[in-house]
């Protein structure tokens, strides 16, 4: 019979999508745990025909898991993870607190699924595998299989992030705002310190010293650490933009040998976990509501980069669900490869 699971942060955004992500993709799990704060604990919460009540998140919690899933924030992260991993939990930690950590695996499973080769429930070992931000999985998912083929010397991101990205009051804020601004009332300003209806704003992660915000770091080094491939130029701006639940990235490249749009194109229609939506004739392209509650990213407005020298540039527009590609269906995707 299959692994048994946990879910640790079960009543946030992510963490009711793992149970939809698990349930459409029949994971085989022979148990399930739904673990969330005291705030949360005792709750029912119905699953495949089941009624599961809520248990506070502690130590013990871990006993005979094989395969825990968090989405609970750094800080349970880092103080439950080596938890789970010493009571032999396979922890697949969709938090920031691991991903870069040497030998902590950083996996996409279609982009470098290698890199979480010999992690196996069974082995009697516990282990830790990271899931990459949001931004990151978006990006790379279209990123990677041009990589594979030209070798990206350089990369410039543009990000359009949903709301959903800063957890479910922030989307629960912006449909509030909307109602007001038309109402002709003041906006309810409280997750974010500004108007997010009908505007837009650089991204709300702290800025770093560099100047940077720590979302757009997070792509610079999730990239070289996911590519295996520290020379290669990343740089990225990210903003929150009036979306509820799916990124948006526009995506310039520069490669090492030439590689002109059609043979693109062509790659990114072979590339699992992608749908071109790129007709020019239609004007018709990747867009968040197109891919919301969907599994696939979409790539499109793929095109030579007429700044670059013959074929050595190529511009991209991609859109994925930042809840389930970027969260939820990663994670999930990990943990199937560990059976
Ligand atoms: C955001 N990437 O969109 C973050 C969520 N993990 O704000």
């Amino acid at each position: 019979n299959g692994p048994s699971i946990a879910i640790v942060g079960v009543t946030g955004a992510v963490g009711q999508e793992f149970l939809s992500v698990l349930s459409g993709r029949n994971f085989p799990y022979s148990s399930l745990k739904l673990l969330a704060s005291k705030r949360s604990a005792g709750k029912t919460q119905l699953f495949e025909n089941q009624q599961y009540t809520i248990q506070e998140l502690n130590e013990e919690c871990f006993d005979g898991v094989d395969i825990a899933l968090f989405s609970a924030g750094g800080s349970i992260s880092k103080k439950f993870g080596p938890i789970a991993v010493e009571k032999g939990t396979i922890v697949v930690d969709n938090s920031s607190a691991f991903r870069m950590v040497e030998g902590v695996p950083l996996v996409i499973p279609e982009v470098n699924p290698e890199a979480m080769e010999g992690i196996k429930v069974g082995s009697g070992r516990g282990g830790l595998i990271a899931n990459p931000n949001c931004s990151t999985i978006i990006c790379l998912m279209a990123a990677t299989p041009l990589h594979r083929r030209a070798k990206v010397t350089r990369m410039v991101v543009s990000t359009y992030q949903a709301a959903s990205g800063a957890g479910a009051a922030a989307m629960e804020e912006l449909l509030q705002q909307t109602r007001e601004v038309l109402e002709g009332q003041e906006p309810t300003c409280e997750i974010f310190n500004q108007q997010y209806a009908f505007n837009l704003f650089s991204h709300n992660a702290p800025i770093m010293s560099n100047g940077y915000n720590e979302e757009e770091m997070k792509l610079v080094k999730e990239t070289r650490k996911i590519w295996n491939n520290m020379d290669v130029k990343v740089t990225a701006t990210c903003i929150r933009v009036p979306v509820m639940r799916a990124h948006a990235e526009s995506v310039n490249l520069q490669f090492e040998n030439p590689l002109d749009e059609n043979t693109a194109r062509e790659i990114l229609s072979k590339a699992p976990g992608l749908v071109i939506v790129d007709d020019r004739s239609a004007n018709r392209f990747p867009t968040p509501l197109e891919v919301s509650n969907r599994d696939a990213v979409a790539v499109g407005r793929i095109r030579r980069d007429v700044s670059q020298e013959g074929d050595y540039g190529l511009d991209i527009f991609v859109c994925g669900d930042q809840i389930r590609k970027g969260a939820a269906l990663n994670a999930v995707q990990i943990a199937e490869m560990l059976l």
